[in-house]
């Protein structure tokens, strides 16, 4: 079995430079994948900037580097994670920048070879115009469909932007017209605000996705809310695909990206809605739209992105630990 290193920092697998490996995981490159439950990946692809720019291009490093905080045990669900879910690193993505396209492209071939191996993705974003071309790859690789629970204040259902259809601003119009993506099993958590369009809401309902907005999650709870987001994605049997957008989360908790806003979800509520949307496994898991530079050097945001990688993890090795739901049991 595949070990984490995890006695200190330092015996990391390194991926360039001083970038260690994610969570100290064996590094390996994506042709020489070995059988695995989950294979983690950079994507440091930024397209278009909508307001300050912001290099996500940085944040697949960062987030590793803040990765190194976090061990495969968790007080709150009381086990070994890695002794249930085999894990690597396989490093980024060689992305042409300036270029969406081909970018894409070479995130959808590092998928193919991801699934070949029999695991799922985690994607280290990148903005969220990478999580079209690894939700196609996915689907394609797999040769069916799932749901998909998106975490963020944006509904990103832009037809183009600036004669740019692959941006920030369209991926999820783009999975939504997926041969094997049906859209009533697409859920978003946490819009809000005036930095949404008009005609979003509107084409939302048309699609058939079901948005939880922050009003909503405000009035029943984040528990509720994820609980009846994963129904509805899980409805066919298939575990879902799970895209966080760091904007969902409050400027407060999160203040290290491109559309920074405030009045939003807190991170406590971010981890219980990570840890209950991928309680049944996942079909995939990204975070996206982490931009380092603007943290001011506390690495706040890259240290929650990393977080959130690690309940994932949590949650599907709860699910085969017979731990589900494990941090309840600790209030008690
Ligand atoms: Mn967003």
């Amino acid at each position: 079995m595949l070990k984490r290193v995890i006695e200190h920092p330092e015996q990391a697998p390194r991926i360039y430079g001083d970038v260690p490996s994610f969570m100290a995981l064996p590094h390996q490159p994506p042709h020489a994948l070995s059988k695995l439950d989950a294979v983690v990946f950079g994507m440091p692809f930024d397209g278009l900037a909508t307001l300050r720019g912001g290099a996500t291009r940085h944040a697949p490093a960062v987030i590793r580097k803040m990765s190194m905080l976090y061990g495969g045990y968790n007080l709150d669900w009381d086990f070994e994670v890695f002794d249930y879910l085999t894990a690597a690193d396989c490093g980024d993505i060689d992305v042409v920048l300036g270029n969406a396209a081909e970018s894409y492209r070479r995130l959808e071939m590092a998928v193919a070879e991801i699934v070949r191996a029999g695991a799922f993705p985690v994607m280290l974003g990148g903005d969220h115009g990478v999580t079209y071309p690894a939700v196609k790859g996915l689907t394609e690789s797999l040769g069916r469909g799932f749901g998909v629970i998106i975490f963020d204040t944006h509904l990103d259902l832009c037809e183009q932007y600036r004669n740019d259809r692959l941006s920030r601003a369209s991926p999820l119009k783009r999975i939504c017209e997926l041969e094997h993506i049906d859209p009533t099993r697409v859920c978003v958590i946490g819009a809000k605000g005036p930095r949404n369009l008009p005609e979003w809401m509107p084409l939302a309902r048309d699609l058939g996705i079901r948005i939880f907005t922050l009003a909503e999650v405000d009035t029943r709870g984040m528990r509720a809310v994820a609980e009846e987001a994963l129904a509805l994605a899980t409805s066919e049997g298939c575990p879902p695909y799970v895209s966080v957008d760091i904007d969902a989360v409050d400027a407060a908790f999160a203040p290290g990206t491109n559309s920074v806003d405030v009045g939003g979800l807190t991170s406590r509520e971010i981890i219980m809605g990570t840890r209950i949307v991928c309680e049944r496994g996942v079909a995939g898991f990204d975070v996206v739209e982490v931009a380092p530079e603007w943290d001011g050097g506390s690495h706040i945001t890259s240290a929650l992105a990393a977080r959130l990688v690690a309940e994932m993890f949590a949650a599907v090795a709860a699910k085969r630990a017979g731990k589900s739901r494990a941090w309840d049991f600790m209030a008690q």
